[in-house]
């Protein structure tokens, strides 16, 4: 892997950019991850902004996602860290960015139970920090917060749509949950641009390896090297794969982000509306119906179908070329080789995939399933991706990986 060489900025530093040649400035967390990494692909690709992207300082650096950007102008990193309060107040007072889209988080549902507290302060009181410090320094700037269908977990209806009640069954999920209700009282006590978006589950080929899609793939990848080099090999060990999840491309839903932040250039009913006078720090605002802020919406991002972890399996293997078929039930259900490839690759190993109960949650969602109805038609996006192409591009993507870095 290439060494990353880009240079993180200070605070200070920032200064050094000249504004005015850049249509906005947009300041991004949680650019090292997936969702942080593709907006700003899209946002160079579709746009004149200037970038600056918050990542925290790691003795080991994890810039993998960001490698590509390391000569792109219009795009810097600086020093951030969401547990800081003071890194967020002096970021929003020194650069004083357009729009804030807060993409960072502690992200993973399963470690929300183990680390319940550090989950959060980092996905709910860091947004209090953002929303004061934009409310005090920058009260134009257009906030995006990444709200999630976790928030629904136990859910009363299906498919969920924009009404859905919040249900949580994770310390992630409540953590979103309450981060929604602090991004609304903000929205509508001080007029900010500020909105949390319902995003149903999205994938990639940047997809962190402890997420259920991308552990399947690699693992499909190192099984299919295996098998091609006549080697035994280790079963994927997975959970509960009868969950079913709502899944689409990480690379479609950041331009549903993009357009939530934008909504007036979509929505005819909002094109000729004021924008809302932009408020004195500290100002509170009177009812603004008229105004554009209190017409903007929080949409609900999805692909409308629902797939259990069983069907992605399948597929994954699909893709690479391997047919298997599930047997047993409950702990010791298996995934294994039909027995004419076992003959056919000489397969030294069979099982392909197994359960192990460690990855169980304490509490479950069962069943996700979106409806996006509204953001397709007030925003005319559409994700164009399908499910199947998803779980190919992953699957030919981690098996071009460990074929050329075995
Ligand atoms: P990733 O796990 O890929 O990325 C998370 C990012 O947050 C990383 O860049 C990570 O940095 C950063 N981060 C974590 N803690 C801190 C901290 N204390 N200070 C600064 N940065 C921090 O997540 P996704 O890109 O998949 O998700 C983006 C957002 O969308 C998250 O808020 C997530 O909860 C939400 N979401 C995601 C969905 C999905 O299916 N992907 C669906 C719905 C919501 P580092 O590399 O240093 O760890
Ligand atoms: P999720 O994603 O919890 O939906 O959160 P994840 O991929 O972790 O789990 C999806 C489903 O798969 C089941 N599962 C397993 N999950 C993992 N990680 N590992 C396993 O071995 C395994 N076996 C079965 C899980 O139990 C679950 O039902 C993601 C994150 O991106 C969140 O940040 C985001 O908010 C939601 O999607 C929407």
């Amino acid at each position: 892997m290439k060494e990353y060489v880009m240079e993180i900025l200070n605070i200070e530093d920032t200064k050094k950019i000249d504004r005015q040649k850049y249509q906005s400035i947009v300041f991004i967390t949680g650019v090292t991850g997936q969702d942080g990494s593709h907006m700003i692909d899209y946002l160079l690709k579709n746009t004149n902004v200037f970038i600056f992207g918050g990542a925290r300082r790691l003795s080991i650096k994890n810039h993998e996602n960001i490698t590509h950007l390391e000569n792109e102008s219009r795009f810097k990193l600086v020093n951030f860290d969401l547990s800081d309060a003071h890194s967020i107040y002096k970021i929003i007072e020194t650069i004083k960015p357009d729009y804030f889209v807060n993409l960072a988080a502690q992200t993973f549902v399963g470690s929300s139970w183990d680390f319940p507290t550090q989950t959060w302060e980092c996905n709910t009181t860091s947004v209090i920090h953002i929303l004061e410090a934009i409310r005090q320094h920058k009260p134009s700037c257009r906030f995006y917060n990444a709200g999630s269908s976790e928030e629904y977990g136990n859910v009363t209806y299906t498919p969920q749509d924009e009404n859905h009640p919040a249900k949580p069954r994770s310390p992630y999920g409540a953590s979103k949950s309450a981060a929604r209700q602090l991004v609304k009282v903000y929205r509508e006590s001080y007029n900010l641009y500020a909105i949390q978006g319902i995003l149903f589950n999205h994938e990639g080929i940047r997809r962190g390896e402890e997420f259920v899609t991308r552990k399947i793939t690699k693992g499909v990848a190192r099984i299919k090297k295996a098998i091609i080099e006549r080697k035994s090999f280790e079963p994927i060990e997975l959970g509960n794969v009868n969950a079913r999840r709502d899944w689409s491309d990480a690379e479609d839903f950041v331009d549903g982000i993009w357009r939530m932040l934008n909504q007036e250039q979509y929505r005819d009913e909002l094109k000729n509306l004021p924008t809302g006078r932009l408020l004195l720090p500290g100002e509170i605002a009177k009812t603004d119906q008229q105004g554009l802020v209190g017409k903007i919406r929080e949409y609900v991002l999805s692909s409308n179908e629902t797939h259990t972890i069983k069907e992605f399996v399948e597929l994954a293997f699909k893709h690479a070329g391997i047919n298997g078929g599930w047997h047993g039930q409950g702990t010791v259900e298996e995934f294994s080789l039909i027995v004419k490839d076992v003959e056919k690759y000489e397969a030294v190993s069979s099982v392909l995939v197994k359960i192990n109960p460690k990855f169980y949650r304490p509490a479950e969602v069962d069943l996700l399933l979106g409806n996006s109805n509204l953001v397709r038609k007030d925003l005319q996006w559409l994700p164009k991706t399908s499910f199947e192409q998803l779980v190919e591009k992953m699957v030919i993507h981690d098996i071009s990986l460990i074929m050329d870095h075995p």
